[in-house]
């Protein structure tokens, strides 16, 4: 039974198995080019454009994560489905990278990108696009401590995390290539939220959100003009991409997010035009992954003298 698992700290793996305890996934399971997505059927979906739609290796976890992995052009790419929110992400990155081998000579453990859905806060990107956060990512969260008498701002922002600009490139590169005309790819920042609801200012008369306060679209697009995308999970990607160890590149990660909703005009993308950007997109995202190599990336250039 789950709760017999063993070790209390690092990352527990499931009592008579080395299964990690949420994502169920061991040694060998994964490769280290991650997709990382919310559905099962954008997993599966995306999974169509393995070679020869083969998925050689498949872990369904009692959590509800879906660990696919196959080859794109011959590389292992593997793809990991979620669900929703922080603690998810959290999940999938802490043990994935827990049976994945050490990285090589300072080079990365694990390339991860998120394939997501989200809103545009940003006027000139409709639905139907794909936004790149090349931008980074920065995190909204409705703070407790301001609700039932306890005064203060109701939402607080963090400062941005950076996305890893080599992957960041590889993904818009293919995404163009794969998409042509037929739908605009963009770059900009993440905003990550804690809730699809309060803190996405999304208003519910059920709950004091603290709406009439503070608009928390609005303060982020206040103190971040190019804030573009608004989900749920990509912050904590880079965050914990910034963090894991050897830093600085032992974990570099992006995202890519298909707006199905245009929060300032109100307009939704259509069923057939998300199926087909996850698809297509999906497909692009494991060509950047399976492109962009595991060493390294070369340094920066140094400025030229003032
Ligand atoms: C909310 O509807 C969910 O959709 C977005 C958000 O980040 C959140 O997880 O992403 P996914 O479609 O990848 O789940
Ligand atoms: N996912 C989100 O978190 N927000 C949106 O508006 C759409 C998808």
């Amino acid at each position: 039974a789950e709760a017999c698992y063993r070790g209390t700290n690092a990352v527990p793996r499931q009592g008579s198995s080395a299964r990690t305890l949420h994502v169920g996934v061991t040694e060998g399971d994964l490769a280290p080019r991650i997709l990382t997505c919310g559905t099962v059927e954008r997993a599966r979906a995306v999974a169509a454009s393995f070679d020869g739609g083969v998925v050689e290796r498949e872990v369904a976890s009692a959590r509800g994560f879906l660990s696919l992995t196959g080859r794109c052009g011959g590389v292992p790419v593997s793809i990991v489905a979620t669900g929703m929110g922080v603690a998810m992400m959290d999940f999938m990155l802490r043990e994935s990278v827990a049976v994945l081998p050490a990285a090589a000579d300072g080079g990365a453990r694990a390339l991860v990108v998120r394939f997501g859905t989200c809103g545009s806060i940003r006027e000139d990107a409709a639905e139907g696009t794909i936004a790149v956060s090349s931008g980074g990512s920065t995190f909204i969260r409705r703070d407790p401590d301001a609700f039932g008498g306890g005064g203060g701002s109701p939402y607080q922002i963090c400062s941005v995390v950076p996305a890893d600009a080599e992957l960041s490139a590889a993904v818009l590169r293919e995404l163009r290539a794969e998409l042509g005309e037929e739908a605009a790819v963009v770059e900009g920042l993440n905003v990550s939220a804690c809730s699809f609801y309060s803190s996405q200012g999304r208003r519910d008369p059920a709950f004091d959100d603290g709406h009439e306060e503070c608009d928390p679209v609005e303060a982020v697009r206040r103190m971040h003009p190019d804030a573009t995308s608004m989900e749920m999970e990509t912050f904590h990607l880079l965050d914990l991409a910034r963090c894991a160890r050897p830093t600085p590149h032992a974990v570099r990660a992006t995202a890519a997010s298909i707006i199905v909703a245009h929060r300032p005009s109100g307009r939704v993308a259509s069923a057939a035009s998300v199926a087909l950007l996850e698809s297509r997109g999906g497909a692009a995202v494991l060509r950047a992954l399976a492109a962009t190599p595991l060493a390294a990336p070369p340094p920066s250039p140094a400025l030229p003298p003032a």
